[in-house]
């Protein structure tokens, strides 16, 4: 199986929007490496998509800088080269006045999207300095623009995402790697089931009376960033669906 297409690295590409990427970048033959703690996700992924293009996954807890550093340095040809790194991987957990909030709940969400993916682009960035070649997009939110009632750390670590995305794309910007922020508004996945800890009818409230993007919505923008030519970068993209037009804005048919 050959393909002249550069490596894709996807965190949290168990669920959602990292599935969905994966799904639309192996149709268009990128070779891929798919990450997660949920291995048999990984394993139904990796036969799914591995009959189109070379897949390797890499099971690991991104908040675990060991684990991650091992994982990432176990990769080799045609995986060792990554071309794009996706750095998706990240959830809200709770949602509670400043006041109330959960500790384990903020330690999760600091520790999983802003180190995490701290973590994961240090180990992959050298390469792409050495060959002076790449392009890391970032899954950010609209919580990383606005933040809304009880947001307040899952929207903190948005806007620290935020603020990597500007850092790493002034920083880099020297040695040609393209830094893309892409910034979702509500997105259908397994997202708000995470967040209000598996109670499946306050996640569904989340969506009721609207029309949210899907996972695929995202997933055609990644790779339309991925699309464009050497000289051209999408740097920082807010996608809402049509009946949001803020985090609290959102219109709704009445049931
Ligand atoms: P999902 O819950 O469906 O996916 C989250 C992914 O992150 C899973 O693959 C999960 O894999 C992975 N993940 C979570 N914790 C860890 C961890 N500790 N180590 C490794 N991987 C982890 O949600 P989405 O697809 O919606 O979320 C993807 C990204 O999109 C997140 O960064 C989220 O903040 C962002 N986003 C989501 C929006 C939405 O409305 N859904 C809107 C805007 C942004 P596993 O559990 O197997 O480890
Ligand atoms: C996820 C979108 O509005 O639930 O980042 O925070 S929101």
């Amino acid at each position: 199986m050959s393909t002249s297409k550069g490596t894709a690295l996807i965190t949290g590409a168990t669920s959602g929007i990292g599935a969905a990427t994966a799904r639309i970048l192996a149709k268009n033959g990128y070779p891929l490496v798919i990450c997660g703690r949920r291995a048999g996700h990984l394993d139904a992924l990796e036969q799914e998509l591995g009959k189109s293009v070379p897949v390797q996954k890499l099971v690991f807890d991104i908040r675990d800088r060991e684990a991650v550093n091992q994982a990432l340095n176990t990769l080799s040809e045609p995986f060792s080269e990554i071309q794009y790194l996706i750095n998706n991987a990240g959830n809200a957990h709770g949602m509670s006045s400043i006041q109330d909030g959960d500790l384990d709940d903020w330690d999760a969400m600091i520790d999983i999207n802003v180190k995490g993916l701290l973590y994961v682009s240090r180990a992959i960035i050298p390469k792409m300095l050495a060959r002076k070649s790449g392009h890391i997009i970032n899954i950010g939110s609209i919580a990383g623009q606005e933040v809304y009632p009880r947001g307040n750390v899952y929207c903190a670590s948005k806007f620290a995402v935020d603020a990597i995305s500007k850092g790493m794309r002034l920083d880099l910007n020297e040695h040609g790697i393209k830094v893309t922020a892409i910034n979702p508004g509500l997105v259908e996945t397994e997202f708000s089931k995470v967040r209000f800890k598996g109670d499946e009818q306050r996640a569904a409230q989340v969506y009721e009376g609207m029309t949210p993007l899907t996972a695929r919505d995202v997933a055609e923008v990644i790779l339309f960033a991925i699309q464009r030519p050497a000289h051209v970068n999408i740097a920082d993209l807010l996608l809402l669906p049509t009946d949001q037009a803020a985090s609290g804005v959102i219109k709704r048919k009445l049931i």
